[in-house]
């Protein structure tokens, strides 16, 4: 049994609970498929867009860019598609959603995207300074527009500011309606995303996960977790191309 993982984390045989536990910072984890820590996840690529997607609720600027696969469902990936520019990560999502509907105060149990970043793509144990989470959710009245929004930096709701120039300056999205369920365009800026930098060859950490009145529909996750919210060596990783 090593003592090491990645070299950041201590690792320590607990006869207690289960086959081990791994220690970060002041809380317990029990693994219980360590050599799942070291499995390589499967890596996608995100290629360059030339333009830059216009936040609109059209996705035809879209339409070569290939969906997101499901690396653990398996089954056709139909929902997110992600491209990158200089100015941050954008992300597409064609939801189909018969009843799509608004609860910005409880966004895991109800109509949302979540997207989870892990800047270093360190696959650390627990959500670190690098970790943010963007839920973006239809906003009130379902009329087409800005998202419902909330976001973490780091398991804290730091990362949105109340002003709006400055949170657009961190996130802009768009939400609309269509016969399915909904659309949503969004950009993660650079700013937000720093220090990881929007070139050629950047990792990030990524877990994407589309929800339908709680239930989920999608999941781009490397490994299965019941709290893989917050364990980002659960997360998939995806590669910036170009
Ligand atoms: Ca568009
Ligand atoms: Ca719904």
């Amino acid at each position: 049994m090593p003592n090491e993982f990645k070299g950041k984390f201590r690792v320590e045989v607990s006869p207690n609970v289960g086959p081990f536990e791994v220690k970060t910072q002041e809380q317990w984890h029990t693994v219980t498929d360590f050599e799942a820590l070291r499995r390589p996840p499967h890596v996608v690529p995100v290629p360059y867009c030339a333009a830059a997607p216009r936040l609109d609720g059209d996705l035809s600027e879209w339409r070569d860019v290939p969906f997101v696969p499901l690396p653990l469902e398996g089954g056709r990936p139909s929902s997110f598609r992600l491209c990158w520019r200089e100015e941050g990560l954008y992300g597409a999502a064609s939801v189909q959603d018969a009843t799509p509907n608004a609860f910005p105060d409880d966004p895991l149990r109800r109509d949302s995207v979540h997207v989870y970043i892990e800047k270093d793509n360190a696959f650390s144990l627990d959500l670190t300074p690098e970790t943010l989470h963007i839920a973006m959710m239809p906003a009130h009245g379902l009329r087409p527009g800005e998202c419902s929004l909330s976001g973490f930096h780091a398991g804290e709701d730091v990362l949105l500011p109340e002003d709006v120039k400055a949170r657009r300056a961190l996130i802009q999205t768009y939400w609309k309606p269509t016969d399915e369920g909904y659309v949503i365009e969004f950009l993660i800026t650079a700013k937000a995303l720093r220090p990881a930098a929007m070139e050629p060859g950047t990792t990030l950490g990524l877990m994407l996960v589309l929800s339908d009145d709680g239930r989920i529909l999608e999941y781009f996750r490397s490994q299965e977790d019941p709290i893989a919210w917050r364990r980002p060596y659960c997360w998939g990783v995806v590669r910036l191309e170009r």
